[in-house]
């Protein structure tokens, strides 16, 4: 088409352009991150004309600095219509970063209309950026320093994507929606995407997928690890009048993803919050009283928990790809023959391994192993799941407990959050000395309602009704307040949390954390991105895992191999007592008293138990003999905070009559 000059001057006199916005989602969250501020043209006589066509028209006849300029003004002058803290993304033609007299004027648009440029990213297709790359690195390098960040667009749809990726600042990769589209039925694309994520991890970039239009490419998006999703899944492109309705969908949609506040199925009823999930599943991991690893397609370690290290006697780091041929050759070939089975997708557990010493004339060891395969969102085997427990002894594994611990530990460090608890009655019973930290209140103070006397006069009661609210509904909390910080101004808080139900109904706590709105994302997202990986491991380890809080022994979360072999008599919220619903018997037929359980044990008398025999009632009527191992999880002050236990069935040997 072609458009004569007069025509484009006539256009921006007339006001044809304007903004369209499409909501950019957080993906581990379903919270809306901002929007892309797309152009449009209205033209008087032909009327909508796709910016495919007149965006090159714009950029030769030289006015493209123009259409930057009545796309930020028209979006800044609704931005009371965004969430606070919401961003915008606003695309520049890859000429404009040539143009070192750009920043200025961008900068001089910015704060005219009283609009950060912090909340604005810059979106620069690849395509073109080639011709001059030095002065591109300088006008990227004056926008980063007015604040804002920097976008590459359409990644992987360009020539020389990566070298921009690696010359210019970058601070977002958006995944070409190409790529996206066939990524749930071609494997290929899938390998394209996962490998794009990886490298925006580890260059520290988030990513971003464009054209996300199911909600299977959703989850296998999140799966990945990749940060936002943008496309028709989360909303179209639409004018700036239907920003509230955007803006509805998306927290509507993202209520749709809360977990239900009962369902033992899932892995985890209870805790939502990534970082919080995250702490808990990496102690879970390394903290569990056994070996467990997970080894690709060519055998190879891709991830191994500080235990399996230990037991192997090298250190995490020196694992990574290789392989249990290098690692451990003297029991290579008995483990050998069930990875392979593995491979081919029949599990093995309760392989019996006999482990010569490393010295000569001491006692060799006596290893269980587990092998499980591990398959992909199609159904691919992805490399095998192992567990390994010594069942030589069941002496105490002081090193990699305290491993396990200061890992935990440092989690809770890398938490941005404040964690708290409320019992049945809204009072607050536990929370984190961040706040204390936050506030300068004695923690003491802090319990029952005294966090209250923080919060700002015209905040204490709407906060009060929310957790009225909850008490009442098991409905999770969201709600924002001020409270006093140590310096002496307000700050505004952000505090979420869910509710764990009873058998009957009733709220018997709720967990939530709070933290400061203003806060840089950046740890958060830290934490999100190993979240992904760590899960799926979670889920695949060939034995059951069951965490509960100290003291009372709450479950808090079980993976499906634990409600598989209790018959799924885990429920969220038992406590110790409650733990003789999982009718444990000893090899006498006693049945275990609930406090000796090993999970009891940890987490009341801090003790680790490795291996200890027990059976459990069979849904055919037999008794499977099983090792169950426990260990406690130790929180910032050395005190006990939870326990986790071990499942392991042993299949080979016959029950003792
Ligand atoms: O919405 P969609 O068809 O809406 O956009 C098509 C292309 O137009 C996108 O690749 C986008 O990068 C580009 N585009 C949209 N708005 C602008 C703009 O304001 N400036 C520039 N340079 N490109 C834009
Ligand atoms: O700047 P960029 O090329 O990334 O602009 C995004 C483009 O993608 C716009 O043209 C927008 O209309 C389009 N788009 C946004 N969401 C979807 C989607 O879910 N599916 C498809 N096919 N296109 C989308
Ligand atoms: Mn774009």
């Amino acid at each position: 088409m072609f458009f004569p000059e007069g025509d484009i001057l006539r256009a921006f006199e007339e006001e044809e352009f304007f903004p369209h916005f499409q909501p950019l989602v957080e993906l581990r969250t379903s919270q809306l991150a901002g929007f892309e501020v797309l152009a449009r043209w209205n033209h008087g006589k032909l009327g909508s004309i796709p910016p495919d066509i007149f965006i090159p028209v714009v950029e030769k006849s030289g006015l493209i600095n123009g259409l930057t300029k009545t796309m930020l003004e028209k979006a800044f002058a609704v931005s009371p219509l965004l969430p606070p803290n919401t961003t915008l993304s606003v695309n520049l033609s890859p000429v404009q970063l040539l143009d070192s007299a750009l920043p200025t004027k961008l900068e001089a648009v910015a704060s005219r209309n009283n609009f950060s440029l912090q909340r604005v990213t810059f979106e620069i297709t690849e395509s073109a950026l080639v011709d001059d790359l030095a002065r591109a690195q300088s006008v990227a390098g004056d926008l980063k320093a007015l604040g804002c960040r920097l976008a590459l667009d359409d990644f992987g749809t360009g020539y020389a994507s990566l070298k921009h990726l690696q010359a210019l600042p970058f601070d977002e990769l958006k995944i070409d929606k190409s790529f996206v589209g066939a990524m749930t039925a071609a494997r290929e694309n899938r390998k394209i995407v996962a490998a794009v994520v990886g490298l925006g991890h580890s260059l520290g970039v988030l990513t971003v997928a464009e054209g996300v239009e199911t909600k299977e490419q959703a989850n296998m998006l999140l799966w990945l690890g990749c940060d936002l999703g943008q496309g028709w899944l989360f909303g179209r492109p639409a004018p700036a009048d239907e920003i509230p309705r955007l803006v509805l969908a998306v927290i509507k949609a993202s209520t749709a993803f809360l977990p239900a506040p009962v369902d033992a199925d899932s892995i985890m009823g209870l805790e939502a919050l990534p970082a919080q999930r995250h702490a808990q599943l990496q102690a879970i991991y390394d903290g569990a009283p056994v070996g467990l690893c997970f080894l690709d397609r060519k055998m190879r370690y891709v991830s191994l928990n500080c235990h399996l290290a230990e037991m192997n006697g090298s250190p995490i780091a020196s694992h990574i790809g290789k392989t249990p041929k290098e690692l451990v050759p003297e029991i290579f070939p008995l483990i050998e023959p069930h990875i392979r089975r593995a491979l081919k997708g029949e599990s093995g557990s309760g392989v019996e391994i006999s482990r010569p010493s490393a010295d000569a004339g001491g006692d060799g060891r006596t290893l269980l192993g587990s092998y499980r395969p591990v398959r992909d969102e199609a159904g691919e085997v992805l490399g095998v799941s192992v567990a390994i427990v010594d069942i030589t002894e069941r002496k105490r594994a002081e090193e990699a407990l305290r491993q396990g611990e200061e890992h935990y530990r440092h989690m809770v460090e890398l938490n941005p959050h404040t964690p708290w608890v409320l019992d049945a009655d809204g009072k607050v019973i536990e929370a984190s000395s961040r706040w204390q930290k936050t506030t300068g209140m004695e923690m003491e103070e802090a319990m029952g309602d005294g966090w209250m006397r923080a919060l700002h006069p015209d905040d204490v009661e709407h906060t009060t009704r929310a957790i009225q609210e909850t008490l009442r509904t098991g409905k999770p909390i969201d709600i924002e307040y001020r409270v006093k910080s140590l310096d002496g101004s307000w700050k505004w808080m952000w505090s979420r949390g869910s509710a764990v139900i009873g058998p009957s109904g009733e709220v018997l706590r709720v967990y939530g954390t709070v933290e400061d709105i203003e806060r840089p994302k950046t740890v958060e997202h830290a934490l999100e991105r190993c979240q992904a990986g760590l899960q799926a491991t979670f889920d695949a380890v060939p034995v059951g895992m069951i965490l509960a809080d100290a003291p009372e022994g709450n479950v808090a979360m079980a993976n499906q191999e634990a409600h598989r072999i209790l018959r799924n008599a885990i429920q969220p919220g038992q406590r110790i007592a409650d733990y003789r619903r999982w009718a444990a018997t000893w090899e006498d037929n006693q049945p275990l008293k609930p406090n000796e359980y090993p999970l009891a044990r940890a987490i009341l008398h801090g003790e680790t138990i490795r291996a200890q025999t027990v059976y459990f009632q069979k849904e055919s009527g037999g008794r499977t003999r099983v090792a169950l191992s426990a260990s406690p999880i130790y929180g910032h002050n050395g005190e006990i905070v939870a326990g986790v236990m071990v499942i392991e069935e042993m299949a080979d040997k016959p029950t003792p009559s």
